[in-house]
């Protein structure tokens, strides 16, 4: 299971725990407002992931903060909204995976880091490491270690070597397979119009991406080019948009 998933997983149940709570102390309360402010600051803290979640919530009401709605049960009524969200987001989370991505020296030196970080921008996937690097050829053998009985391995490498490439890792639900699908086919030839090889390269020595082709190689890849603390765990505010079930 990934660290996310971990992660949605235990400020889930946090949240739940938090629930039970909820509807013993309404029970108990005449107070039941559900202000849309209560709510935000609910689930920002519940939704927070990589941060203790829990004694946030706690320590900010114990203080007494300066949030006007922060006293009494009232805020608690603004739990259960945070809960649903919760919910939703775990029911993705179990999905949630990761690729390689990589712009190779062609693509960065026609200036197409723009045109291309923003199709997997745009389509909903969460960028979470990114650099600008120069591979040494080793290193390039390393990357390509599939291919080294392929007659174009020692140009392919020098070229991958030749200049900088554009690193990413992006993450979402069946980003490893879908991301092959924006790439294009191998030889930009046979890659549909609408993918990146199909709209930007011509010949296939010169096809500008490089995407892990499943889940095995993503791992590998990710950890070959990546250091784990490289890797951003965030919530995107966008993430309760792209996701859901109805
Ligand atoms: P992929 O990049 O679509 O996963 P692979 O078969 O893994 O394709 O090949 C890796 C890279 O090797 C290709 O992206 C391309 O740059 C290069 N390559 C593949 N086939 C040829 C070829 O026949 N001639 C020259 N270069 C090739
Ligand atoms: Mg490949």
């Amino acid at each position: 299971m990934s660290s996310s998933s971990k992660l949605y997983q235990s400020a889930s149940k946090a949240a739940r725990s938090l629930l039970s709570a909820v509807s013993q102390a309404q029970r108990s309360s005449s107070s039941s407002v559900l202000t849309a402010e209560g709510r935000n600051a609910a689930l920002a803290t519940l939704t927070n992931l990589g941060r203790k979640t829990l004694p946030t919530v706690y320590s900010y009401h114990k203080a007494g903060g300066s949030h006007r709605h922060a006293h009494g049960w009232g805020w608690l009524a603004a739990v259960p909204a945070a809960v649903y969200m919760l919910q939703d987001q775990e029911a993705h989370a179990a999905e949630m995976e990761r690729t390689f991505i990589a712009i190779k020296p062609d693509g960065v030196q026609r200036g197409l880091i723009s045109e291309i970080v923003s199709r997997f921008e745009r389509k909903g996937y969460k960028l979470v490491a990114i650099k600008l690097i120069v591979p040494s050829k080793e290193f390039a053998q390393k990357h390509y270690h599939d291919l080294k009985d392929r007659p174009f391995f020692n140009g392919l490498c020098d070229f991958l070597s030749s200049g900088p490439v554009l690193a990413m890792v992006w993450e979402g639900e069946g980003v490893i397979k879908y991301g092959r699908k924006l790439i294009g086919a191998t030889d930009p030839q046979k890659s549909e119009p609408g993918t990146i090889r199909g709209d930007l390269a011509v010949v296939v020595g010169r096809n500008i991406i490089h995407g892990s082709d499943g889940p095995e190689t993503a791992k590998d890849e990710i950890a070959l080019w990546f250091e784990p603390k490289e890797l951003v765990s965030y919530t995107s505010n966008t993430e309760k948009w792209i996701y859901g079930v109805n």
